[in-house]
């Protein structure tokens, strides 16, 4: 294996050492260090899985050491890990139904074809407005000369940041970002002044208890209820009862975070409560995204909550383990609801009224 294809590795292997992996959602990404590669170089790359070999693993982290902490997070960028994410569309108008379409290429350009199924589907894509407003989670349709595209409304004008989130046949997870513009009056929301904590959405309020430390696995629950009374009949949506995509604030690094335990697994409760291990990088603020079904529509609730610097002790309540499910220490007042949002049935194109 050559030099570039072998940081490729490093990295995955970084993010299994430190961080466990994209299972418990760390946001620090391989540095872009085999962008040049060419294509037969992804073919070499080994099943992450075939990584935990001790020996390997504690040489891709000797060897990859200068990389670091510092690595950029997800969703920054265009280019990574040798792909691209190549917009054909790069301007829709507010309020009109559209399409977005794009593609994923490979190091000599060509379009990927090949993808693996994550969570019941080959490639995610998240559309937000810049400021955070408008949250989509659309799943768009791939055609065989590696053209995507989804029909996408957005609600008002403004600069959106499309994620597209997948994992290539023989290449690592990957994340890519591209800027979509909307055209027309940009009135954006403004600053929170605190965290927000409590969202609203149709019948249901979310709460979101636990916090972020930085560097750290940090245990958070989304408590589910409707009308005030518990909802413990949460329907899986993409194999989960919950989906939680975190952005940082100021520039949108891309964290996406699966749930503890599966529907189906015997021990998972359909609710109220959903656990996730989140890892943010860094302190500060987050922008959080869950996206829940019940009743046979998904649901979005957004949060806003500011991450702690991990250089202090992790607020572990109760002296429990901060990874195992315990009552919030700071359980939060309904506040200022949030805009609701819904993305309408699942698997008919998730167009919502505005987030
Ligand atoms: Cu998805």
């Amino acid at each position: 294996m050559n030099a570039a294809g072998k940081l490729s590795v490093f990295g995955l292997a970084l993010g299994l050492v430190f961080g466990g992996g994209w299972a418990i959602g760390h946001i620090a990404g391989p540095l872009d260090a085999s962008a040049e590669s060419e294509p037969a170089e992804h073919a070499e790359l080994t099943e992450p899985t075939e990584l935990t070999e001790p020996a390997e693993l504690a040489e891709a982290a000797e060897v990859a050491e200068p990389a670091g902490v510092d690595a950029a997070p997800p969703g920054l960028a265009a280019v990574q890990n040798g792909y691209a994410l190549v917009p054909e569309t790069g301007q829709l108008d507010a309020g009109t139904a559209g399409e977005y379409r794009f593609r994923i290429t490979d190091g000599a350009g060509s379009a990927v074809t090949r993808f693996e199924i994550e969570h019941d589907k080959l490639l995610h894509l998240i559309v937000v407005r810049r400021d955070g407003a408008h949250f989509r989670h659309v799943h768009p349709e791939l055609a065989a000369d590696g053209t995507w595209s989804v029909p996408l409304t957005p609600p008002a004008a403004g600069v959106y940041r499309v994620f597209a989130d997948f994992l290539p046949e023989g290449g690592p997870k990957t994340i890519l970002a591209a800027d979509l513009q909307v055209p027309g009056d940009f009135r954006p929301v403004s600053e929170q002044a605190g965290e927000h904590r409590t969202a609203t959405v149709a019948d249901y309020q979310v709460r979101l208890d636990g916090n972020l430390t930085a560097g750290t696995s940090s245990t958070v629950h989304a408590v589910v209820t409707r009308n005030g009374l518990p909802v413990t009949d949460l329907q899986p949506y993409l194999d989960a009862y919950g989906h939680l995509v975190a952005l940082r604030g100021g520039d949108l690094a891309y964290l996406h975070v699966h749930p503890e335990g599966e529907p189906g697994d015997g021990h998972t409760p359909a609710g109220p409560r959903v656990t996730f291990a989140i890892e943010v990088p860094t302190p500060g603020r987050y922008r959080l995204y869950l996206d829940f079904q019940h009743g046979d529509r998904v649901h979005t609730a957004e949060f806003v909550v500011d991450a702690r610097p991990g250089a202090s002790a992790p607020p572990t309540p109760a002296g429990g383990e901060p990874s195992e499910p315990s009552e919030p220490s700071e359980p939060s007042e309904p506040s200022e609801p949030s805009e609701p949002s819904e993305q309408g049935v699942p698997g008919q194109g998730e167009h919502g009224h505005g987030g």
